[in-house]
């Protein structure tokens, strides 16, 4: 490959002068940009450990009250980004959040997408859009782009949930923003009711919803049971994964980032295609080795870990008898849109 001329070949008065009038000289950045044969993502590949987080996660609802916090979240951040950034990837946050009884995370509605993942706790519910979505272990509910949402909590123990936001991406589109508003009045959730069988939509005068978001909450106890169906039905199939879609029309949940359930058989081992969006990998049940490139993580319930574009992802089921349920989150709809998306042996 040429060897291209780097910034210090350059005269000192002519950088000077370049720099006078906010030019750069392309050729000794070139190769940083458009490094040869594939991206240098700085995302690392990264474990944070639920075990280990969860005490610092309490603690900060005795440090902080959510008066003063309006969201009690510790960020999972990703080194190679740098923890201040707040990205587990390029597109992708991620946030432990913790809501005590009796606390009301206020209404608001922002710009960047979410979904929540349901860590531990009962008695905690959204309201999205007015809709009450309760929060259950494993269950996804999503709180898309404008959308009001709120978190209030009537059980008796700390309740715990991942958040999945692109808001990385929206904020380097310089398009990141909230309102806050007032509480809203609350309506019994109706999509996971509405959408309940597969295949079955509900067609008022034949016509078809054409509300973007129709289902808002996506109760683990259903997807447990389409990846048990899914795996019985199919014994051959190495890859037992759900993708969480629009039951109107099949397309990716949101706009920005892909949402998935995948389950592991008993002891089983799965190689995934190298693909160049980032991804996400939390336990919901089992036990787990998620092998990124040269590294390893071991997975207990309730653990998260990244992996960036291109790598090699292998996942381990940990047990020989018990079945392993993995949420994934990746920046694939992202790429497919911008036509970006390669998958590579
Ligand atoms: O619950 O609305 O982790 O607005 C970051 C931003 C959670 C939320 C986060 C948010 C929220």
């Amino acid at each position: 490959m040429l060897e291209l001329a780097r910034l210090e070949d350059l005269p000192a008065d002519y950088r000077a002068a370049l720099g006078t009038q906010n030019l750069v000289p392309l050729w000794p950045n070139l190769r940083g940009v458009l490094p040869p044969g594939q991206p240098r993502p700085k995302t690392l590949p990264t474990h944070w450990s639920y075990e280990s987080l969860k005490p610092l996660l309490l603690a900060a609802g005795e440090l902080t009250p959510i008066e003063k916090a309006e969201r009690r979240v510790l960020v999972l951040a990703n080194p190679g980004h740098g923890l201040e950034n707040m990205q587990a990837s390029a597109a992708m946050y991620l946030g432990m959040q913790l809501l005590l009884p009796g606390e009301w995370a206020p209404a608001h509605r922002h710009t960047p997408n979410a979904v929540r993942m349901i860590v531990e706790g009962t008695g905690a519910y959204t309201t999205v859009d007015g809709e009450r979505c309760a929060m259950e272990r494993g269950d996804l509910i999503l709180t898309p782009t404008g959308l009001w949402h709120e978190h209030a909590h009537d059980g008796a123990e700390p309740v715990v949930w991942l958040d999945v936001l692109d808001l990385p991406l929206v904020y380097y589109l310089e398009a990141s923003y909230h309102e806050d508003g007032p509480r809203q009045a609350v309506r019994p959730g109706a999509g996971e009711r509405r959408y309940a069988r597969g295949g079955l939509l509900p067609a008022p005068l034949f016509e078809r919803g054409t509300r973007a978001y129709p289902m808002l909450r996506y109760p683990w106890r259903e997807a447990r049971a389409a990846l048990e169906q899914l795996a019985a039905a199919e014994p051959g199939l190495d890859a037992v994964q759900i993708e969480y879609v629009n039951p109107e029309n099949g397309a990716h949940v949101q706009n920005i980032l892909g949402f998935y359930a995948l389950m592991l058989r008993p002891g089983q081992t799965l190689s995934l295609p190298r693909r160049s969006p980032a991804a996400v990998f939390h336990l919901i049940e089992g036990s787990a080795t998620v092998s990124v490139d040269a590294q390893q993580f071991k997975l207990a319930p309730a653990d998260t870990c990244c992996a960036p574009g291109f790598s090699r992802v292998t996942l381990a089921n940990a047990s020989a008898d018990q079945p392993a349920f993995i949420f994934i989150a990746d920046e694939g709809p992202l790429h497919e849109k911008l036509g970006l998306i390669e998958t590579r042996n």
